[in-house]
């Protein structure tokens, strides 16, 4: 073998990789990512959490707060930050979690779109990750029972959590493993497509989903550590009528999704 043989191997494997570069689809990267926080006294948490968004998140993003009058004045809270990339939504004389995202969704203006609690559970941290991995589908769910994920919270809700998700699955199929989940970014062109039905609180979100699987749209699950909130109030679950309500809403919307046919 000559002593230039590993000169030209090295130019022909650069070459290779070139072509092999050239060949891969560019990495996705969108013009503007909206985050959509809906609140309900938040006061405590709120600054944090989008000052966490825009730590993680690259490229020009944008935050739509949408507030429903909250009594501590979350509304107001959020206007003092002063900052032109937050817009905030103040809803008077109504409530609801699964209207005031769609609210958000109407007011966002980016290519990727994104929902999640106001409360510091979610991380924002993991939203590069889940843009990124949009390359390869339309919808990703930040999931707390994918591979890595993990719900600190008290024993009772963990298991009311995963008895819904297991009986969504039962019902619902297509494998999604956090159903429920409430933490997601997706390309925008998936409105075209699927609507959500704003009603209730946070049931929505697994009928959204089964359309989107019904649909053939591509949903992937990143798994995360949900932390339970530090400071506030729980909406859905501040008493255990009220919880057990809230997991009641849940079963009748898995049912009506999987005779429901809206289109
Ligand atoms: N706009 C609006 N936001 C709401 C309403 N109810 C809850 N939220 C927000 O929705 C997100 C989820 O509510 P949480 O109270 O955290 O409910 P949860 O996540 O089921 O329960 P915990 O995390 O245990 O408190 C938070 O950002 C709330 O502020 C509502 O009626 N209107
Ligand atoms: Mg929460």
């Amino acid at each position: 073998m000559s002593a230039l043989t590993p000169v030209l191997t090295g130019y022909a494997d650069e070459r290779n990789a070139a072509e092999e570069a050239a060949r891969r689809p560019a990495p996705f990267q969108p013009k503007l990512t909206s985050i959509i926080l809906a609140t309900y006294n938040e006061r405590e948490l709120i600054a944090d959490t989008i000052r966490g968004i825009f730590e993680h998140v690259t490229g020009e993003v944008e935050v739509i707060v949408v507030d429903d009058d909250s009594p501590d004045q979350t509304w107001k809270q959020v206007a003092e930050i002063g900052d032109d990339r937050v817009k905030v939504i103040r809803r008077v004389a109504t409530r609801g979690l699964a209207s005031a995202f769609n609210r958000g969704i109407i007011e966002s203006r980016g290519d990727v779109v994104g929902w999640m609690d106001a409360d510091m559970c979610m991380p924002p941290s993991l939203l590069p990750e889940m843009i990124r991995r949009l390359q390869d589908a339309e919808v990703v769910v930040g999931s707390r029972y994918a591979p890595g994920g993990s719900d600190n919270r008290h024993a009772l809700r963990v298991f009311a959590s995963r008895l819904i998700n297991r009986f969504a699955g039962l019902v619902l199929g297509y494998g999604i493993r956090d159903y429920d989940s409430g933490f997601v970014v997706l390309r925008r062109s998936v409105f075209d497509r699927v609507s959500i039905i704003p009603t209730g609180y946070g049931a929505y979100f697994i009928e959204f989903l089964f359309t989107c699987r019904r649909k053939g749209l591509r949903v992937t699950e990143v798994g995360y550590a949900f932390r339970d909130r530090a400071v506030g109030v729980s909406k859905s679950a501040p008493s255990l009528l009220r919880f057990f309500w809230t997991g009641m809403g849940y079963v009748t919307r898995i049912l009506t999704a999987r005779f429901r046919r809206i289109d």
